[in-house]
């Protein structure tokens, strides 16, 4: 069975995890969101191809669901110490390897899917992880802090600011031109099923669905294609979501996500048992739904919710 799925970070990893439990014998394509992608010290930085990578392979920091395990700051602190900022985003000594192996090879010409490949020989992440593009795209977020709008980078948007301060517009930018990396078409083309994880809808799912082509091919691979809600009790179960769904004008619900995707894109959605009461309304919209338990508090629970996927996912084939 081929799988694709489209991948934030922690959500995504955390899912991706369980399913490869519940599928050991899948080959599963993860293509992953790129848009959160920052440069900082001269360096290329893929927060959410690292959360998958280092998730996956074993060397993530599991409270904090993103950065490496057994992590120390020397580099950071130096780095203080000069004034030399951004202080507010927490790069480790371990993960700047990552960044600066990236960094060399892009800079040598190679494109970042042939990049991001060669991380993964060290990780072995037990499935193909392709970012969304080779082209740069960049998520910018339209805010206004005292009466002044202005547009900043996501990753300032939500590390710096916590996402406190009203979002008017979430912009991914270069989006437009981007073209979706080698070997993304193909493995959707070629899928069983397409799956999207409990990811961010907007900036996670909805980033990579705004490459040009890559929503199409979807469409036009004619297999299931089957959803799990990151929203529980009309919540992020984790992080802000709610504040760049409000951006776009969808309410933090389950079923509202699930009606943004739309049923031309999704024909299946697993949301919470405590969302239970909005299944009806989802089914209406033309989407098959079930409510299962959705929080991924270990890996079982997760495998658990990547069965429930591939169940629903042959019941609407
Ligand atoms: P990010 O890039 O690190 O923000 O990660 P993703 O975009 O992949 O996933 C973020 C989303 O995962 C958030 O909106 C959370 O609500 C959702 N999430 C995190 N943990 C869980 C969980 O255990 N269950 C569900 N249903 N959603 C979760
Ligand atoms: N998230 C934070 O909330 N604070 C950080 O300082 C931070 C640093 C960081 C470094 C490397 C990396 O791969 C991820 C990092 N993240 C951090 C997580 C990440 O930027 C965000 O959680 C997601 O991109 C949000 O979608
Ligand atoms: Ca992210």
């Amino acid at each position: 069975m081929r799988i694709v799925v489209l991948a934030g970070g922690i959500g995504g990893a955390r899912f991706l995890r369980g399913l490869k439990k519940a599928a050991p014998d899948a080959a599963i394509t993860v293509i992953g969101n790129t848009g959160d992608d920052i440069h900082l010290f001269g360096l290329k930085v893929c927060p959410d191809l690292d959360t998958v990578m280092y998730t996956l392979g074993g060397g993530i920091n599991e409270d904090q669901g993103w950065g490496r395990a057994d992590e120390t700051f020397r580099v950071k602190e130096e780095l203080t110490a000069y004034g030399v900022g951004p202080g507010w985003f927490g790069l480790g000594d371990r993960d700047f390897a990552t960044h600066i192996v990236r960094t060399q090879m892009l800079a040598a010409g190679y494109p970042l899917s042939a990049v991001t490949e060669a991380l993964c020989e060290r990780w072995q992440p037990g499935v193909r992880l392709i970012p969304m593009s080779d082209d740069r795209v960049e998520t910018h977020v339209a805010v206004e802090v005292d009466g002044e709008r202005k547009a900043v980078h996501f990753q300032e948007y939500w590390v710096r600011l916590r996402a406190s301060v009203d979002a008017h517009a979430i912009v991914p930018v270069g989006a437009e031109q981007a073209k979706p990396a080698p070997g993304v078409l193909e493995a959707i083309a070629e899928a069983d099923i397409v799956l999207f994880p409990p990811s961010n809808p907007v900036v996670s799912v909805g980033t990579i669905l705004a490459v040009p082509g890559i929503r199409e091919a979807i469409a036009e691979a004619g297999v299931p294609v089957v959803g799990l809600s990151p929203i529980v009790g009309d919540a992020p179960v984790r992080g802000m979501a709610d504040k760049v769904l409000a951006a776009v004008g969808v309410e933090t619900t389950a079923a509202a996500v699930a009606e943004h995707y739309g049923s031309g894109l999704l024909d299946g959605w697993l949301v919470d048992t405590v969302d239970a009461g909005t299944v009806e309304r989802i089914e209406s919209a033309g989407i098959r739904c079930r409510a299962i338990p959705l929080l991924m508090t270990d890996e079982d629970t997760a495998a658990e919710m990547a069965r429930e996927a591939l169940t629903l996912a042959e019941e609407v084939r």
